[in-house]
């Protein structure tokens, strides 16, 4: 085990990857372990945040408000290498219950309580970025997801309901990993928000309706969770059974770990599958007597060890895809933990907003990022 690169075992990299680009494109026997990140697929998979009064048998650890939730905001980072000529930032549907857009008929979400969905941005020093309601270098102001959903967003004055909107960008934007937190306090039982990221480089215009939603081919930026996500079918418009297909970065360690909270919904089952880098690694859960986890509670796997004694070369950007069957409103959160994090016990309590954050100098660590964070 390469202690050196103790924290970085398994970069949590799910990256929202354009399927294609490595399932459908390009054949077996030349395909790279390369990413190329663009945007969530969709609209199967576009990713959730939940109402924080929603009780946790919804399935949101991580936005409940109900202890042993931690009552805090999802992250997805967006990596910027150093000379990128731009970022921009898309998101699609970030509304939270409009009926305002084209359909003229609220799509995806399914909104419970008068609350808005608060879209909030940082630099990688860790700055917060203020986002105006008129459009100049920073960003829109989303935090009106609520039903009007078209706010004050200067020229670009369409609802944000049931299309891509431009949410930020930046010329020669500062190298490192920028951080889109999302949150939504209040609402109540299942209020559920999906929505879509793009991050890239293309200019979305004067008006920011242009190149919305990024390429459909070549190269994005990478986006990825830290720590984990909330995810999920949703009626009536994304029904099971459904794939998220991930890409974790394996960059040390021979074990990691994939944890999952509330698997139960009414005929939810479903399956989590890693393939190594190589493929000469496969796992399959649940396999033999396990279980995917029941109402309100958590369960971890390990997968691998995918090293010998003498052969460690199945480091590197992996497959990890989760399949939620049946139950059309069954959401769980996920993440994977590396060798060296604490496993989630079965109501989560001893997972705390600090450890789920940053890890601690005793070791508990859901991220593996600190090798390669560049603040905080
Ligand atoms: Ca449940
Ligand atoms: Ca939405
Ligand atoms: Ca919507």
């Amino acid at each position: 085990m390469n202690r050196t690169r103790f924290w970085a075992t398994v970069r949590p990299l799910y990256v929202l990857v354009l399927v294609g680009l490595l399932a459908g494109v390009v054949p077996p026997v030349v395909r790279r372990p390369e990413v190329r990140a663009a945007k969530t697929p969709l609209n199967a998979q576009m990713i959730t945040v939940r109402d924080s009064n929603a009780p946790l048998g919804n399935g949101d650890f991580v936005g409940c408000s109900a202890s042993p939730g931690l009552n805090t905001y999802y992250s997805v980072f967006i990596e910027v290498p150093s000379g990128t000529s731009r970022l921009t930032i898309d998101i699609y549907d970030a509304d939270y219950g409009s009926t305002g857009g084209p359909s003229g008929v609220n799509r995806f979400d399914n909104r419970v309580g008068n609350i808005t969905t608060n879209y909030s941005l940082f630099d990688p020093a860790g700055t917060s970025i203020s986002l105006n309601t008129s459009l100049s270098d920073t960003g829109l102001n989303f935090t009106q997801g609520d039903n009007s959903a078209v706010g004050t967003n200067g020229p670009d004055t369409r609802a944000a309901n049931n299309q891509w909107k431009n949410f930020f960008t930046r010329e020669n934007p500062a190298a490192g990993h920028w951080e889109l937190r999302i949150i939504q306090p209040g609402g109540g039982n299942s209020g559920v928000n999906p929505f879509g990221v793009a991050a890239h480089t293309l200019d979305p215009g004067a008006n920011r309706d242009q190149n919305l939603g990024g390429p459909t081919t070549g190269r994005g930026l990478n986006m990825y969770f830290d720590p984990g996500i909330h995810l999920g079918p949703q009626n009536t418009e994304r029904q099971p059974p459904i794939t998220w297909n991930y890409y974790p970065y394996i960059t040390s360690g021979c074990t990691c770990r994939a944890n999952e909270f509330d698997w139960d919904a009414s005929s939810g089952t479903g399956a989590i599958t890693f393939v190594s880098r190589t493929g000469g690694y496969t796992r399959n859960i649940p396999t033999g007597t396990e279980t995917l986890s029941p109402n309100g509670e958590w369960r971890s796997f390990v997968v691998g060890p995918w090293t010998t004694g003498v052969s460690a070369v199945d480091y590197g950007i992996w497959s990890n895809n989760i399949t939620i069957n049946g139950g059309s409103a069954n959401h769980i959160t996920y993440y994977i933990g590396n060798h060296a994090a604490a496993v989630p016990n079965t109501s989560g309590n001893n997972i705390t907003l600090a450890n789920w954050r940053q890890g601690t100098s005793s070791g508990f660590t859901f991220r593996g990022m600190r090798g390669r964070r560049l603040r905080r």
